[in-house]
């Protein structure tokens, strides 16, 4: 038996993301042992599905399982705090979805309650490991674009542009006090602080909510698909979309926005990148195609090909050239990654997951923008 074939999953949540978790563990070898439903009945309903052989009735049950050893929590957000809090108690290790939490005094417990374990604690930016944004990042560790200085891009989505339109991300009892930037945003600033190796030090923001009555359905619906039935009228407070200004500390600059109700974009998040030397650019949606520009040479877009990749690059990439690796694949690859450090019994040196530190480091952002959003003006991730 393979090494990672002796480890025991269990994955907290069976909605769209959780299936999307239970299926790249497979493909990896992991042994999935539970899930755990948003009630026991779902639970046994999606196990079933799924053919996972158990479902757990209780988070306490899933922790009092000596043969789990990895947790992964896709539950909503407002859940991720007590949820993580209690796996690391009970000495497994854990895998979160993002936003880490719902602010960062949680998340700033959460770092500590991670460090003190012992354990391998991640956040789900599975962005990072589209093979090309490794890539990216390899490029400029080694130079190849120079300085940066400037970021610009968008995450952009059209799943919530109707008022028809319902998902538990749009209560910030549930999701936080943002959406579109917790949600989206949070992954591409963390792609971008992954790729560029750059902090943002302060921000300027703007957040709209241009739908601000919705039609809540009283029936459950699940992330992506439409609801059925009878609804009443709900309050939105949190942003359908932002436009945020951000300051780095090398003296770069980017500017980005976050949209849920962007027609016809149905999972656009873009970046591009400028340095001193030459500058890249990535679209999730032709996710195997990186675009390097230059000044004084003809512009090139790099395909992904393990034979014109540098190291980063051809270390998360899976199938051959011409074979398109998605979003799917994204979740494969950073497992893999995560479940090598699990193996080796910690983060070995030149992993690039997302760690508790770097989820902490988003939800400062996410409070930097409530609050310059609020106040109108920058404001410093230090006064946060
Ligand atoms: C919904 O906006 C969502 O499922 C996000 O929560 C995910 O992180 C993103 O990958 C796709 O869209």
């Amino acid at each position: 038996m393979s090494d990672i074939a002796k480890i025991r999953a269990a994955v907290i949540g069976t909605g769209f993301i959780g299936t999307v978790h239970v299926q790249a563990l497979r493909r990896l070898g992991v042994d999935v042992r539970g899930v755990l439903g948003s009630s026991p009945e779902r639970g046994r309903e999606r196990a079933r599905e799924m053919s996972v052989p158990r479902a757990f009735d209780t988070l306490d049950d899933l922790l009092a399982d000596e043969n789990i050893d990895v947790v992964h929590v896709t539950t909503p957000n407002h859940a991720h705090y007590p949820q993580v809090k209690s796996i690391l108690a009970a000495g497994k290790h854990v895998i979160c979805e993002k936003p880490l939490a719902m602010t960062s005094a949680e998340s700033a417990e959460m770092v500590d309650l991670a460090k003190a374990s012992g354990k391998i604690a991640a956040v789900c930016y599975n962005i990072r490991f589209y093979p090309l944004n490794q890539q990216a990042q390899g490029m400029v560790m080694a130079g190849d674009l120079g300085d940066i200085r400037f970021v610009t891009g968008h995450y952009h989505q059209d799943w919530l542009a109707k008022p028809t339109d319902w998902n538990w991300r749009l209560e910030s009892e549930m999701g936080g006090a943002l959406r579109s930037v917790g949600d989206i945003g949070t992954h591409w600033v963390d792609l971008t602080s992954f790729v560029t190796g750059l902090k943002a030090t302060s921000v300027f923001a703007e957040l709209t909510t241009f739908l601000p009555e919705r039609q809540k359905p009283l029936g459950p619906v699940e992330t992506f698909t439409s609801g059925t039935g009878e609804t009443e009228t709900a309050r939105i407070d949190t942003d359908d979309a932002a436009m945020i200004l951000i300051r780095y500390e090398n003296g770069a600059r980017a500017v980005m926005s976050t949209s849920q109700v962007n027609m016809g974009r149905k999972n656009s998040l873009q970046w591009d990148i400028a340095g001193t030397n030459a500058s890249a650019a990535w679209d999730s949606e032709t996710p195997d195609h990186l675009f390097i520009g230059h000044r004084d040479a003809p512009n090139q877009t790099l395909m992904r090909d393990f034979t014109l990749m540098n190291g980063p690059g051809i270390a998360a990439a899976t199938l051959p050239p011409g074979h398109v690796e998605g979003f799917a694949d994204s979740f494969f690859n950073f497992f893999r990654a995560v479940y090598a450090d699990v193996i080796a019994g910690g983060r070995q040196q030149g992993s690039t997951w997302a760690t508790f530190e770097d989820g902490h480091y988003e939800m400062q952002f996410c409070d930097a923008v409530v609050k310059s959003a609020s106040e109108s003006r920058w404001v410093d991730l230090s006064e946060i």
